[in-house]
């Protein structure tokens, strides 16, 4: 049955006396510290954000909504929306048992009663719910390289909310968006979703959406995960209050979404419409390709373009949210204004900037018109994306033992210094395992945990505008795309592969460790009895036979300036 928009949406809270009891009870049950995402998927669960859900996807459900979108009862649900842990975690887990759920503090914000226990099969995750197991879509990357292999399902009792600090007031859950429409009259109202700022076309084409479906409009945000690479939510929420002002202030409001996006295209466009419905919205805007994933690894689209407003339109009425179909707003010269693109003659002239040609002007500080954006939305964009020979960066050397990675990142470190602009650090793998990684040893758990530190503490240096430089063998490829990852959200990740080969390395045994590994007395032994996964695609490789230090060092830094991470001006 469909709520109407005005009565209020069930949560999983319980009182505050019962949160209290329970809290303490809680302390003696087994504890899951949540994951980034869980912690957002929790929240919309416990707020009613994710009805008709009580708790995480038991088995039964799961498989629902991967084969068909619909809950085991049948109700709509396109998303698993489940609490992915590690085996060892799970292995203690029974059905039937109580579960306390923490946030990364250790603050236990509800209790799950296990119901069911299972491993996925995470391929078929991938092939039904994003349409392909494909590790270029960051939602089947996350579930194969992130999401633990074990899921456990049951009902939750919420204890109380994730506590945010910032943008206070501009956060609500479904309820208290609710009450204000209903404060305010608000009867139609058209949600916009979105991850990017919001220039001059949205703002047209949000505004005419509203006024066609005569319909107040929010403006719904999301800030809780969103596109590997996107803009900060700090910097889009600043850019949204500046847009605000060029919306009447009694038809526009503005709400942010602690929503962890999937990128799922079609099935994402279903989702986006239950939330809002939930948040008591009435007509919802489908853009071309609606929560895209951008390519797959063929190079092609993952879906159509109009396959999310297909699917919504199916299943319009069980969503309880009416489409609204984006209309492609393009600014025409001649009448110095914003048009829908199919309703320009021939013969004028369209103007447009598209995300990428935008990033390259905030990258090079080239010019961005205000046609395209508003003054203040491009210098909240310019003052958090400088150019990018102002940026943070990491480059990562990875090869054998003994390959020469130390050397030439020593010798790298030596001459950006000498170029001076940027704090440069060098986290050599010696050095690390010294300082960070003492206690470590050589098994494939530990490598993961050492560069997974040093993953941590270059994209720290990145975040902040320093070059990290990393030297550690790093074998193995699913631990260096997890880093790559990491640093990618602040600045550029320079892979390097010293690919000095096994033969070469032992050859020279400068610390007399292969003879050691030869005799068997050092064990896991990269290249002699551990494996190196040979880097596929790394933004150089260095032949070092033959060559010497300066020009394997000249080499990346003739890399870093074609990327532009070093110019005149660093
Ligand atoms: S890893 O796999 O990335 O965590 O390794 P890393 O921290 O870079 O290793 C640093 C140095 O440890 C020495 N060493 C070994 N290497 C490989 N396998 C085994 N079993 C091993 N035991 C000790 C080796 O000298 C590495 O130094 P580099 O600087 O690479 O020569």
């Amino acid at each position: 049955m469909v709520q109407s928009p005005h009565a209020p949406i069930p949560e999983l809270y319980v009182s505050y006396d019962s949160a209290q009891k329970l809290k303490i009870e809680a302390g003696e049950m087994p504890s899951w510290d949540l994951t980034a995402r869980q912690m957002c998927d929790l929240e919309l669960l416990m707020n009613g954000g994710f009805s008709p859900l009580k708790g995480f996807l038991g088995q039964a459900d799961y498989d629902g909504v991967v084969d068909e979108m619909r809950l085991a009862d049948g109700t709509l649900w396109p998303m698993p929306i489940t609490l992915d842990v590690s085996e060892k975690f799970a292995d203690t887990i029974e059905p039937g048992t109580d579960i306390a759920l923490r946030d990364p503090e250790g603050v236990i914000l509800a209790v799950m009663n296990v119901t069911d226990r299972w491993t996925p099969d995470k391929t078929r995750e991938a092939e039904k719910v994003f349409g392909a197991d494909d590790m270029a879509h960051p939602a089947v990357a996350y579930l194969h390289r992130s999401a633990g292999p074990v899921y456990l399902g049951g009902p939750v009792t919420g204890l109380q909310a994730p506590v945010h600090y910032d943008f206070r007031a501009r956060r609500d859950t479904p309820n208290e968006l609710r009450a204000y429409f209903r404060k305010l009259g608000w009867r139609k109202v058209v949600a916009f979703q979105t991850r990017n700022p919001l220039h001059r076309a949205h703002q047209e084409l949000t505004f005419r959406a509203a006024k066609e479906a005569q319909a107040n409009l929010l403006i719904h945000p999301v800030v809780g995960l969103t596109k590997p690479g996107d803009v900060d939510h700090f910097t889009r929420v600043r850019c949204y209050e500046a847009v605000l002002d060029q919306y009447p202030a009694a038809t526009t409001t503005m709400s942010l979404l602690n929503l962890a996006m999937r990128m799922a295209g079609p099935r994402e466009a279903v989702w986006h419409g239950l939330i809002r419905r939930n948040h008591g919205v009435t007509h919802f805007i489908v853009g071309r390709d609606h929560a895209g994933p951008g390519k797959n690894s063929a190079g092609e689209d993952f879906y159509g373009p109009y396959d999310a407003q297909d699917l919504f339109r199916q299943y319009e009425s069980e969503i309880g949210v009416e489409m609204v179909p984006f209309k492609h707003m393009v600014y025409v010269q001649e009448r110095a204004q914003y048009e829908p693109a199919d309703e320009i003659e021939e013969g004028v002239t369209v103007l447009n900037i598209s995300g990428t040609e935008l990033r390259r002007r905030l990258r090079e500080g080239l010019e961005i018109p205000d046609w395209f954006s508003f003054p203040a939305v491009v210098k909240e964009l310019r003052r958090t994306s400088p150019p990018r020979d102002q940026q943070g960066f990491t480059v990562f050397f990875t090869g054998f033992s003994g390959s020469g990675k130390s050397t030439i990142a020593n010798a790298l470190m030596v001459k950006l210094m000498e170029m001076g602009g940027r704090p440069t650090t060098l986290l050599d793998g010696d050095v690390v395992r010294k300082h960070l990684s003492s206690e470590l040893g050589f098994s494939k758990e530990h490598r993961d945990i050492n560069i997974r530190r040093i993953g941590y503490v270059a994209s720290e240096i990145t975040k902040n505008g320093g070059i990290a430089i990393c030297a550690p063998i790093a074998p193995y490829a699913a631990t260096r795309a997890q880093v790559r990852e990491m640093i990618e959200s602040y600045g550029a990740f320079v892979e390097v592969h010293v690919a000095t080969s096994i033969e070469e390395c032992e050859r020279r045994d400068r610390k007399g460790l292969y003879k050691l590994a030869r005799e068997g007395k050092i064990k896991e032994f990269t290249g002699i009895s551990d494996p190196y996964d040979v880097p596929e695609h790394p933004e150089l490789r260095l032949d070092t036979e033959g060559t010497d230090v300066d020009y394997c060092a000249q080499q990346v830094l003739l890399k870093l300036e074609s990327l532009g991470l070093i110019g005149a001006g660093s």
